[in-house]
């Protein structure tokens, strides 16, 4: 408990806090990890989820990259995505770097949001650039048949980055900005495995930033974390939350 009243004073007293987010923040909402038990490499080829294999077999990607992107789009936000709106809201939070391509931060009403891995709800052409919400491509994509751009008719793909697409370089450059400008950053429901992302709070500690993780599992920052609070982010969240009311 001191602990938590600890991790809410640092935030009340930041200037620059921000929050770097992981699939774990969105199982409240339904929406399994990548990595663990129930996660979604234990049920799907993570090969099949490169940029090669989309160019090369769209059809296939399509057929079963649906059963990921198609159950976006009813998500709603967990406790964990409305605490960090609140929390930006109050003035405390000024960015969330996510990896998520959910889009439930924003939903939730976070308003800087930077998703450095893209966003799964929406679909790019790859030839025009053309965007579009996947919702409009709902019927097309159950059908098995690959979604076509209305403009020039070349193939879409989720504008979530896929393994080894470069990631969205404005989004990117904005979260190495906040993370060396960061004076504490909140790293939640991420394992860290994955590049560049992984290496956002080191590049924050090493700037003087206090680290604060919440995640029900080690992760290679607890060495270098200030705080390690071990557990549920909803229920974590909730209490720094309540406890910065108190203060
Ligand atoms: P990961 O490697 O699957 O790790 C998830 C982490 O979350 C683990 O460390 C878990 O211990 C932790 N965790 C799980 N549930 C909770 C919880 N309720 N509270 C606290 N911690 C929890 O996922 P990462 O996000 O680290 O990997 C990055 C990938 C996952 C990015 O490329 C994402 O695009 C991708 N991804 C995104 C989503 C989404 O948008 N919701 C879903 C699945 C995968």
């Amino acid at each position: 408990m001191d602990e938590i009243k600890n991790v809410a004073k640092i935030l009340k007293n930041s200037k620059q806090a921000v929050a770097l987010t992981g699939s774990g923040i969105s199982t409240g909402s339904g929406i399994p990890t990548f990595r663990g038990k129930d996660g979604l490499w234990n049920k799907y080829d993570p090969e099949k989820f490169t940029m090669e294999y989309f160019m090369k077999n769209p059809k296939d990607f399509w057929s079963t990259a649906k059963n990921l992107f198609l159950p976006l789009i009813n998500a709603f936000p967990s406790k964990s995505h409305y605490v960090l709106a609140e929390l930006e809201e109050m003035g405390i939070i000024k960015a969330v770097i996510t990896q998520n391509i959910d889009g439930l931060h924003q939903k939730a009403g976070s308003k800087n949001v930077l998703e450095i891995h893209g966003n799964g709800k929406k679909l790019k052409c790859l030839l025009c650039g053309e965007e579009y919400e996947i919702e409009n491509f709902i019927d097309e994509i159950n059908k098995n048949n690959v979604p076509l751009c209305k403009k020039c008719h070349s193939i879409l793909k989720p504008d979530a980055v896929l393994f080894g697409e470069l990631l969205p370089k404005k989004t990117y450059l904005n979260s190495i900005y906040y993370s060396y400008t960061a004076d504490v950053m909140l790293v939640i429901g991420t394992s860290l495995l994955v590049e560049p992302a992984a290496s956002l709070p080191f590049s924050a500690k090493e700037n003087g930033a206090k680290i604060i993780t919440i995640n029900l599992e080690k992760t290679p920052l607890d060495d270098l974390a200030d705080y390690i609070l071990k557990g549920y982010s909803d229920e974590i969240l909730d209490k720094i939350l309540n406890e910065i009311k108190n203060l």
